[in-house]
């Protein structure tokens, strides 16, 4: 039902989330380079389309490790500069040659033009590389990347004189949660790429368990494979049902079904914390209050599976791979809001949040949109497709 909602008197589909976008003025099509000074690109994500294949992963590489490295200092306002610029590299529909191409774009502050020149010229950029070998990034990154292990931790361990993986895992006196021993053992497994063919395994094995106790459950695989993407660091899961006693059950017995089959190698339930009296958040990073489960599952590797990438020693030599799922159950009447938070990509969420409220006087998140001008009215979903189309 999400896919379509009636108009005022004929239908209104919606065939994909992007149709949610506006395009832009310029008819350049996404598949032939075009040049520079034909593309007018909006300050917003939610109005820019952004193809798969990124032509400019040179710039925005160099870019996406300013705007760790700034997470890692947990310095929220050039992080968020670096992400914000670095999509809209990502968007332009041809390669950046010369200064001129990046002249008029948005979000682009000088000294990321100074970046954008050094690689021109020299292929790298001296300040990039600086933070790339520097000993403190090269840490934080290998610690975050454990599961379980967030910037407080990795900023405890760093001060304790730990910098290598090594060093964690042969620490005497390190007290580890349940959820980072986990992210430990299968380190290798969880830091490697899940693929479309192992998410869509994934999808089929939920849809096949809970199809057999819920059969008008709705499953929805969103994030990263949402937006066409082969590979993903997790596959993210969405669940509803019409019915109200089903969704409240629904994740426990989910879970207890693949704990039944043996495939269970972690799990976290985080109950919902759903309070109508306390929304909408004006934070547009703030996180949802579904009820959720972080699960390490073992996935059988099929015969034919073909790796993209080189499978590590302990994943060549089983016959399952360790995969990061996370399973969020939400009310029948949010799954489409859900769905619109949880599809993506962060700095696309982040946009249209930013447009709902500077452009529309509206509150979006992940429960539901909010009509800042109405006492906070919960909308419906074909609100959003006016709204943000701009037909209302
Ligand atoms: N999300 C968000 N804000 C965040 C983190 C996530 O709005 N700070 C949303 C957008 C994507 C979705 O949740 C799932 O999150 P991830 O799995 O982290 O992102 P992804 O796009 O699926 O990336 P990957 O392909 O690496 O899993
Ligand atoms: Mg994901």
């Amino acid at each position: 039902w999400f896919t379509e909602c009636m108009g005022a008197g004929c239908p209104i589909k919606i065939e994909s989330r992007h149709q949610l976008m506006v395009q832009e003025d310029c008819p350049a099509s996404f598949n032939t380079p075009v040049s520079s000074s034909c593309v007018r690109v909006s300050p917003y994500a939610c109005q820019r389309r952004t193809p798969l294949r990124d032509i400019n992963r040179i710039f925005t590489d160099a870019f996406d490790i300013m705007a760790e490295n700034y997470e890692f200092w947990e310095s929220k306002g050039p992080r968020v500069a670096y992400q914000r610029a670095s999509a809209v590299l990502k968007s332009l529909p041809f390669p950046i040659v010369t200064m001129k191409d990046v002249e008029d774009l948005p979000h682009l502050r000088e000294e990321m033009k100074y970046i954008i020149e050094e690689i021109i010229e020299d292929r790298k950029s001296s300040k990039v590389e600086e933070v790339r070998s520097s000993e403190r990034y090269k840490s934080f990154k290998i610690f975050t990347s454990i599961f379980g292990v967030g910037l407080k931790t990795t900023e405890k361990w760093y001060r304790m004189g730990y910098r290598t993986l090594e060093d964690i895992t042969s620490s005497n006196c390190l007290k580890f949660t349940s959820m980072q021993k986990h992210g430990l053992l299968y380190y290798e497994d969880i830091a490697s790429y899940v693929t479309k063919k192992e998410a869509d395994a994934v999808e089929r094995l939920i849809k096949t368990i809970i199809w057999g106790f819920v059969s008008d459950a709705i499953v929805t695989v969103t994030g990263g494979f949402r937006r066409g993407k082969n590979i993903g660091h997790d596959v993210d899961i969405l669940i509803t049902c019409p019915q109200k006693r089903d969704e409240i059950q629904i994740l426990h017995k989910t879970i207890n079904s693949l704990k039944k089959m043996n495939l269970v190698l972690f799990h976290d339930i985080v109950e919902s914390t759903f309070d109508d009296t306390k929304r909408p958040s004006r934070y547009v990073d703030s996180l949802d209050h579904f009820q959720k489960s972080f699960l390490i599952l073992q996935l059988q590797k099929e015969e034919e599976n073909t790796y993209i990438h080189k499978p590590n020693k302990s994943e060549a030599q089983r016959s399952w791979k360790a995969i990061r799922v996370d399973l969020v159950v939400t009310p029948y009447e949010q799954y489409a809001f859900a769905i619109l938070g949880w599809t993506g990509s962060q700095q696309f969420e982040r946009d249209l949040r930013r447009f709902a409220s500077h452009e529309k006087k509206m509150m979006l998140d992940n429960h539901a949109l909010y009509d800042k001008s109405k006492h906070l009215q919960c909308c419906e979903l074909q609100m959003i497709v006016y709204e943000f189309l701009g037909i209302g």
